[in-house]
């Protein structure tokens, strides 16, 4: 199986918004790092606006609504089981309007492995660059520290896929050190932009690399 190398990320043109996908297998922390990376946009004096393109998990919507609710910024959404595609264009054209930038959506979970899952993460790729061209501009793959070696497997299908251009590493604050990021770097070139250490929208560092080795060899 060929595998596509890992994409740089890219610029928006001027003007128009940056699209941030952020994508994983189910329950490792997207919609938790989504807020985090709000968080942290916020900071930087850029005003996020967040797509609930997960439809397919009850109570997505609420999860992501009730993050932006605290963190005071806007969110696009739709019914669940709405196309995802039709929200990103939803909240593209928001984002044009009102000059909202980053857009960051929230996509459902998904197993690596299921064919149609991952074809209709290409479909939301696709609407998404039409509407704003180079987008998704950054395609973050969130991966839990407590995943082995089934994590490689995962980064190489969502990079496939999906142009995956960085992780982010989260639950480092458990037992788990998360050394399968060491083999993906080797192999796909793919930089860890973050690493998520809790439940806060503070629990988020940037990727230190010599503290992440040491703390490999840590007993
Ligand atoms: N301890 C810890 N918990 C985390 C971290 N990131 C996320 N979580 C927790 O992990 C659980 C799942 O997080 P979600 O953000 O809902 O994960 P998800 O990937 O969006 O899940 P699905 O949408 O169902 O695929 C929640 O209980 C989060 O609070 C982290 O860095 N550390
Ligand atoms: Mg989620």
């Amino acid at each position: 199986m060929a595998t596509r190398p890992a994409s740089a990320p890219k610029q928006p043109p001027p003007g128009q918004p940056e699209v941030i996908f952020v994508v994983g297998v189910n329950g490792v922390g997207k919609t938790t790092t989504i807020a985090k990376l709000s968080h942290y946009y916020l900071q930087q004096n850029r005003r996020p606006l967040l797509a609930a393109a997960d439809t397919f998990r009850a109570a997505a919507n609420e999860q992501l609504e009730i993050w932006a609710d605290r963190l005071g910024v806007e969110i696009v959404m739709q019914h669940p089981g709405a196309d995802p595609a039709a929200i990103i264009f939803d909240a593209l054209a928001a984002a044009k309007k009102r000059h909202e930038d980053p857009v960051i959506v929230d996509t459902a979970g998904r197993l690596h492995t299921k064919y149609n899952l991952m074809a209709e993460l290409e479909k939301m790729c696709r609407i998404a660059g039409r509407e704003v061209p180079g987008a998704p501009h950054q395609v973050l793959l969130i991966l839990d520290a407590t995943t082995g070696q089934n994590g490689l497997q995962q980064a190489r299908q969502f990079t496939e896929h999906a142009g995956t251009t960085g992780i982010i590493l989260t639950k480092l604050d458990g037992t788990a050190k998360g050394g399968v990021v060491v083999a993906i770097v080797r192999e796909l070139g793919l930089p860890i932009q973050f690493v998520g250490i809790g439940e806060t929208v503070e629990d988020l560092l940037p990727f230190n690399p010599r503290e992440f080795v040491e703390s490999l060899f840590e007993t």
